[in-house]
């Protein structure tokens, strides 16, 4: 059985040292929940550093025999790596300039050294324990050479990796010494995932000017593969917060935590006092100064709200190691203190701020309790916060301020949209979100949790895996096997050999070339010759299988003997009798489409699906253009191949792709023609995207030959019309 192994810089569960003993402790991040359904159950392996150095090689055991219990594998770091590779290259270089921060970036050779050593140690662990045909999911910014790591050694993997923070611009990314090593390390995936469709682009432009490979929307030609680029925004364990949320609703007051009996309790002197939560990372990338700068001017310029209002700011440790971390603290403690200093009262403290992480448990106190949430990173790849705020907003009252310049924002486009560094423009939402009505209130926070509801954290992982493992059937396609001197043999022999033949060839592209003006496209003497020819030989029954209209091919080939099927099935022409048209015939498709078009529509905000009696259209008008375009490109794949073996059709108009009801294509024409026939040698070739229902729809022995490179389900492909003609001169 195949497996997933997933690799991240720390694993899902942290070991601990406690009364003389090493503990296992499970950590509720995001990323191990969206894959809790993977890991473990799923017969998968989880590779990353366990975050506790080993002294000796017992210890070292003692932690593998720990962990490998809950499928997890250690990758074990020295102190000395741990600071080059995490504090430095990770944290120092790749943290800061990812997020923008050139003026914090470091350049290093030494912490370079120590990055691609330890992304080495992870390739490594992961080639030793992958099993042919396995899924690899890496994660992040801290293993980005790891990709092409694993595929120089072991190609045969499917390789996934997501970024969870942002890729900037190339003027920005070009800063980087390294920058080609990192590029190449991340192409080695085939399929990369970021959260908005700006860090796709940016990549890709990256990838562009770095190395002028050449890119068709999302597909970029590396070599001989393709790898995918796509855009998959993470989401939460919705019900989880939710389901919490109600749970503190109806909690008795005395049972409740400290923490939020302090707030209760503080709010008990001035019930109408309005609570504003900030909760983050203490990073310099959320903006906090900046933060407590709008908020000390919205108390200047709006003084009536003294004491009416708080601030409560939880600030989680992070990388205290790191000196700009340490130097932030200082910052934002000065900052509060001055900020309190100044407006506080005997009664009232305006911001109060925690240093130090909280349990789940009282996270969620705190989102139910606050009625605003200003969240203002100055750059986020996503930033969690603000969905899990949103769930458990549980009675549909509160307002988000939230900044352009997080990840979220591009789905949570009814709350308070922000530019963290005007410190005016977030003093005036932090009003505006004060004084916002109810019913203005419930009406932002259903529609945004109706999107992040469906587009939740086990959807995301589902989707990654998903479309890595198409991706694979994706590279297969492309890679269909270009038709050789011993397969034109083999297919000679087989021919000869069989007792009954049925050749399934289209017209235009596959037997006489392309023409400027299609009526110019008569066949040739050396294609009548052809065709005669073929038409001849015994027990073989030749069909011209054309999107032409009946006419063009009823004057070109209307006095042969062969059978002519016109405009993609509609009609057909057997022998000597005259054309038929071909019945549609309905079914309960919309079943299999639409939840195919909620997909597109959760991963692309702004589109929408109409349903008609005989049609389900997907409309994207509202969409982001490229993105739109993309998707659409996309979404235009996916059904082609869905809809071959259905009688439905796809149409495409402005700002709308159509499914609808059709009955005719030449993959169901092929098969009506075939019936009950099973000859024993069957053979289509085409050249368009019309022959894919062709190739698709004809049993699985058939030999299916595409004209060009461009994608196919067709088992081979050769060059042009001529090799086509030259292959079937064999037959006779
Ligand atoms: C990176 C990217 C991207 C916070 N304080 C406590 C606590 N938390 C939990 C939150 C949330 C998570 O930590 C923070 O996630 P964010 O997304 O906000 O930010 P980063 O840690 O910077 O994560 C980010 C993310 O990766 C995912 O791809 O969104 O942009 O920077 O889940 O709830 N949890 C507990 N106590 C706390 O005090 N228990």
């Amino acid at each position: 059985m195949n497996r997933l192994i997933i690799a991240s810089n720390r694993l899902p569960v942290s070991i601990q040292w406690q009364n003389n003993s090493f503990l296992v402790f499970p950590s509720a991040g995001g990323l191990a929940t969206g894959l809790k359904s993977y890991h473990k159950n799923n017969n998968s392996l989880w590779i990353g550093w366990p975050g506790i150095n080993a002294s000796n090689q017992n210890e070292e055991k003692t932690i593998t025999g720990l962990l490998l219990k809950e499928a997890c594998l250690p990758v074990f770091l020295s102190q000395d790596l741990v600071e080059k590779f995490y504090d430095g290259f990770s944290n120092a270089t790749l943290w800061p300039l990812l997020h923008y921060f050139t003026e914090y970036t470091e350049f290093k050779g030494a912490y370079w050294e120590a990055y691609q050593t330890v992304n080495q140690l992870f390739a490594d662990a992961i080639i030793a324990n992958a099993k042919e045909g396995d899924t690899i999911w890496v994660h992040d910014y801290q293993l980005l050479l790891v990709p092409q790591m694993i595929r120089e050694q072991r190609p045969d993997l499917r390789i996934g990796f997501f970024l969870h923070i942002p890729f900037p611009s190339f003027e920005v990314f070009r800063i980087l010494p390294w920058r080609l090593e990192i590029v190449n390390g991340i192409l080695g995936a085939d399929l990369i995932g970021f959260h908005t469709f700006d860090y796709a682009r940016h990549f890709i432009s990256s990838v562009k000017r770095l190395l002028g490979y050449e890119v068709d929307f999302n597909k970029i030609s590396v070599g001989n593969r393709h790898v995918y680029i796509d855009v998959f925004p993470m989401g939460i364990d919705y019900k989880k917060f939710e389901q919490r949320a109600i749970e503190i609703q109806n909690k008795p007051m005395h049972e409740r935590s400290k923490e939020h009996q302090d707030i209760d309790r503080f709010l008990l002197g001035a019930p109408n006092r309005k609570l504003i939560l900030s909760i983050d990372r203490l990073d310099y990338t959320k903006g906090i100064p900046e933060r407590l700068h709008a908020f000390r001017n919205f108390l200047n310029k709006y003084p009536e709200y003294k004491e009416q209002v708080s601030l409560i700011m939880l600030t989680v440790p992070s990388r205290v190691d790191v000196e700009q971390y340490q130097n932030l603290r200082s910052e934002v403690e000065k900052l509060v203190g001055s900020i309190n200093g100044e407006f506080g009262t005997i009664n009232w403290n305006p911001v109060i701020y925690f240093y130090r992480s909280l349990p789940f448990e009282n996270l969620i106190e705190l989102y139910s309790s606050a009625d605003i949430a200003l969240l203002t990173p100055l750059r986020d790849g996503m930033n969690l916060v603000a969905k899990e705020y949103i769930a458990s907003k549980v009675n549909h009252r509160g307002v988000l301020i939230l900044s352009e310049m997080a990840g979220a924002a591009k789905e949570l486009g009814e709350a308070l949209i922000v530019n963290p560094n005007n410190v005016d423009e977030v003093s005036e939402a932090i009003y505006k979100a004060l004084t916002l009505s109810n019913q203005e209130q419930v009406k932002a926070i259903t529609a945004m949790q109706e999107r992040i509801t469906r587009y939740n954290v086990y959807k995301w992982a589902a989707d990654f895996i998903q479309m890595l493992e198409k991706t694979e059937s994706r590279q297969a396609a492309y890679q269909a096997r270009k038709v050789s001197a011993k397969h034109k043999n083999q297919f000679k022999h087989q021919f000869a050999e069989a007792k009954s033949k049925i050749l399934f060839l289209d017209y235009d592209g596959t037997l006489q070339r392309f023409y400027n003006n299609p009526k110019d496209a008569i066949p040739d003497n050396d294609l009548v010759s052809l065709l005669n020819e073929l038409s001849l030989i015994k027990n073989t029954e030749l069909v011209l299988i054309s999107g032409r209209d009946k006419n063009t091919l009823n004057e070109w080939f209307g006095k042969k003997d062969y059978t002519l099927i016109a405009e993609h099935g509609a009609w057909i022409k057997t022998g000597n009798q005259g054309w038929k048209a071909r019945n549609t015939s309905h079914s309960k498709w919309k079943e299999n489409i639409r939840p195919v078009l909620e997909f597109y529509v959760d991963r692309t905000p702004g589109s929408l699906i109409e349903e008609k009696t005989n049609s389900l259209v997907w409309h994207y008008r509202k969409v982001d253009i490229e993105l739109g375009a993309l998707r659409a490109l996309e979404l235009k794949n996916d059904v082609t191949n869905l809809i071959s073996n259905q009688d439905l059709e796809l149409l495409e108009g402005s700002k709308v792709l159509e499914v609808k009801v059709a009955g005719i294509n030449k993959g169901n024409a092929a098969l009506e023609y075939l019936q009950d026939k099973k000859p024993e040698f069957l053979m289509a070739i085409g050249d368009d995207w019309t022959d894919e229902f062709l190739f698709k729809e004809l049993p699985d022995e058939t030999i299916t030959i595409k004209v060009g490179t461009d994608k196919s389900v067709a088992k081979y492909y050769v060059s042009d019309y001529q090799e086509v003609r030259e292959l079937l001169k064999t037959f006779y």
